[in-house]
């Protein structure tokens, strides 16, 4: 039998633990949009409680979570401030216009970082011809820009600055935890100064389904309806609330590894022939690297992967993105690294030198 691939495409791929099982099997539950699910209003309450809110919304995925978070701050015809390469803007199926009715206004960087400088720029000044600006959006970690951390005065220079403008700050937050790890501080302290925070159960922290929207009282009320309005009141949800938990209380004690083993694994792949990767960029469970030298597009290269039993995805033509996570230990990334060095071994034999020809 062909051995299991190492799937390094998403930390989305985790499998629920075996405690998570047990407790979902055992979860008490209720009608949730009754609000009477005992195991989510739990969730909820912790989930307030570390980010130091007033209150916290389950949600079935991160996409729902920032759409409805956009919705609740936003009226349609109105503008959000995001970077370039903002998973609300790539990566959503443009929901932010195609459902919020949003239009979104595009910061290029280097790193998914945007400063105050950037961003106070492109707010518009209020005139009856022009769509205002209604709400910024930042994103942390940064995805596509490699797992990149927005260092904490930054992120609080532009809320405060942004309520100065009378703008309210959302957080795409999907991997906050992991951001926290990079810098040792707490995710309260970090995001306490946005208007509302997105998290994801189901990337690193290992839950099989689900994300949070924290924020005031109000905010979550609004969100409620908003959820419901999009189909995303989910009844006796407690059974996956449960493994939500665990991933909540358990799940960030342990990025770390997934942080060392994303280290290792760009170190090793930074000398191999054809790749380019800075692996001194690399803060989180992110890895993305440049492949073009190796005469072959992202897809061909990944296609070549696959075969020799290493799954990762493509960010575009010549760019590779790898994500660690707790289904993938220190030998596996170690086996990962093997095979590709001895992938782009055998395809620079191959190749007359000098060239970069597809192979
Ligand atoms: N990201 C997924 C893919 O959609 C790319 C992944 O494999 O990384 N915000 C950020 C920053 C995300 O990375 C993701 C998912 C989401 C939002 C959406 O979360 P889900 O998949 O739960 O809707």
């Amino acid at each position: 039998m062909a051995e299991k691939p190492i799937d390094l495409r998403s930390d989305t791929v985790t499998k629920p633990s075996a405690a998570m099982r047990k407790a979902m099997a055992e979860a008490e539950v209720g009608d949730d949009v009754f609000m009477e699910d005992p195991t989510i209003n739990r969730l909820q309450s912790r989930a307030a409680e570390i980010f130091g809110r007033e209150a916290a919304l389950y949600v079935p995925s991160g996409s729902m979570g920032n759409l409805i978070s956009l919705i609740a701050h936003t009226r349609p015809g109105q503008e959000v401030i995001c970077e370039e390469n903002a998973h609300i803007y790539t990566n959503e199926m443009a929901a932010i216009s195609g459902v919020a009715g949003l239009l979104p206004r595009l910061i290029p960087t280097e790193d998914g970082i945007m400063s105050w400088e950037q961003i106070g720029r492109m707010i518009r000044p209020k005139m009856y011809a022009r769509a205002p600006t209604a709400l910024i959006c930042l994103e942390n970690t940064h995805n596509l820009m490699g797992g990149t951390v927005y260092p904490t005065a930054i992120a609080h220079e532009i809320c405060d600055r942004a309520h100065e403008a009378g703008l309210p700050v959302h957080l795409d937050g999907s991997r906050v935890f992991n951001a926290a790890v990079f810098l040792g501080e707490s995710v309260g302290e970090m995001t306490k100064k946005f208007d509302s925070v997105q998290f994801c159960l189901s990337k690193g922290l290992g839950a099989p389904v689900g994300s949070m929207v924290v924020g005031s009282k109000s905010f979550i009320d609004r969100c409620r309806s908003i959820r419901k309005m999009l189909g995303g009141g989910m009844r006796q949800a407690g059974v996956i609330a449960a493994a939500g938990l665990i991933a909540l209380e358990e799940g960030p004690k342990r990025l770390h590894i997934d942080q060392e083993n994303a280290k290792f694994l760009a170190q090793e792949l930074a000398r191999l022939p054809g790749i380019r990767l800075n692996p001194a960029r690399v803060q989180t469970n992110i890895i993305i690297f440049d492949v073009q030298e190796t005469g072959l597009s992202s897809g061909d290269f990944l296609a070549a992967l696959v075969e020799r039993g290493v799954l990762g995805v493509p960010v575009d033509r010549d760019k590779v993105r790898l994500v660690t996570h707790l289904d993938v230990d220190r030998v596996g990334v170690e086996k990962a690294a093997e095979i590709i060095g001895a992938f782009l071994r055998e395809i620079s034999t191959r190749r007359p030198t000098g060239s970069t020809r597809a192979v």
